[in-house]
């Protein structure tokens, strides 16, 4: 499953895409039951309020967080083999898990800001993941995923406001001029591992009808030994549930400044303690 490619473009890049990780049956299971799940009503946690019986497609389907606390489907999905086994080959020790996430992002949804998941879940030591998979192929008129490779080196960065025209969150992080961000395009059944210091969000789906779903899995490295009170109960593999602290957030975070003509971040921020957003 995880070859020694993956493990070196993850390395070099902080993301790497494991192709067909589900099969399309899978798939098409998951894609069935969370649009049964959001069409019977409303979650604890949904982003806005949803209205199932609204004409209006993006109050049908807000995003979903922390099903795997009520739903068992959700659960065993977080929890499966395939997700331990390559999460510990990409981490060096078994992962933790903390969340999971449904993003339907219908026709006309907006995007999420660039950001780095590390600021909201504040694994420590050590840094969280995500898994992020493909129910549907996903290209830029979709609003796929984009990334900044190579941003898993960078310290955490102090945010700035977001642009909520096309950003359903509303902070950011800056990126110096002329920085890459590439587009991630993927098949369904795909997934997506990143760390949590990679730059990350998307752009809004401007297609017509073509829903963009995806189910994201959220874990941290199993040094950890604190993580952000959003994020208990923290989970073993196993399903058992493991003693982590509370991390009580601030900090340091950087900001760009100018060195002999080149853009470096100097640690001169401070995070706010209150970052619970939608990461
Ligand atoms: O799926 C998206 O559009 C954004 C997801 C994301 O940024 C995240 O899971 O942290």
């Amino acid at each position: 499953m995880l070859t020694q490619a993956h493990s070196s473009f993850f390395q070099e890049n902080g993301y790497v895409v494991v192709k067909a990780l589900f099969t399309a049956d899978e798939v098409a299971f998951y894609r069935e039951h969370y649009m049964r799940l959001r069409a019977r009503g409303s979650y604890a946690g949904d982003l806005v309020g949803v209205d199932p019986t609204s004409t209006d497609l993006l109050k049908r389907y807000p995003r979903m967080i922390h099903m795997h606390r009520w739903d068992d489907v959700s659960l065993h999905w977080l929890l499966d083999q395939r997700f331990n086994s390559i999460l510990t080959g990409l981490l060096g020790r078994k992962p933790y898990a903390v969340q999971t996430m449904l993003y339907f992002k219908p026709p006309g949804a907006r995007g999420q800001a660039l950001h780095q998941d590390q600021y909201f879940l504040k694994a420590h030591p050590g840094t969280c993941m995500a898994a992020w998979l493909a129910l549907d192929s996903c290209d830029e008129a979709k609003g796929c995923m984009q990334v900044v490779p190579g941003s898993h080196r960078w310290p955490i960065l102090c945010t700035t406001k977001a642009d909520t025209t096309i950003s359903f969150t509303d902070v950011t992080v800056p990126l110096p001029e002329g920085q890459k961000v590439d587009p991630v395009i993927m098949e369904a059944g795909d997934v997506l591992f990143f760390g949590g210091s990679l730059v990350h969000g998307s752009f809004p789906n401007t297609t017509l009808d073509r829903f963009r779903r995806a189910l994201i899995g959220h874990y941290v490295s199993g040094e950890a030994e604190q993580v952000t009170q959003y994020s208990h109960p923290v989970l073993r593999m196993d399903g058992t549930i493991a003693d982590l602290k509370i991390n009580p957030g601030g900090g340091p975070c950087g900001v760009w400044v100018e060195e002999n003509g080149e853009p470096v971040i100097e640690l001169t921020g401070t995070v706010s303690p209150v970052t619970r957003a939608v990461e």
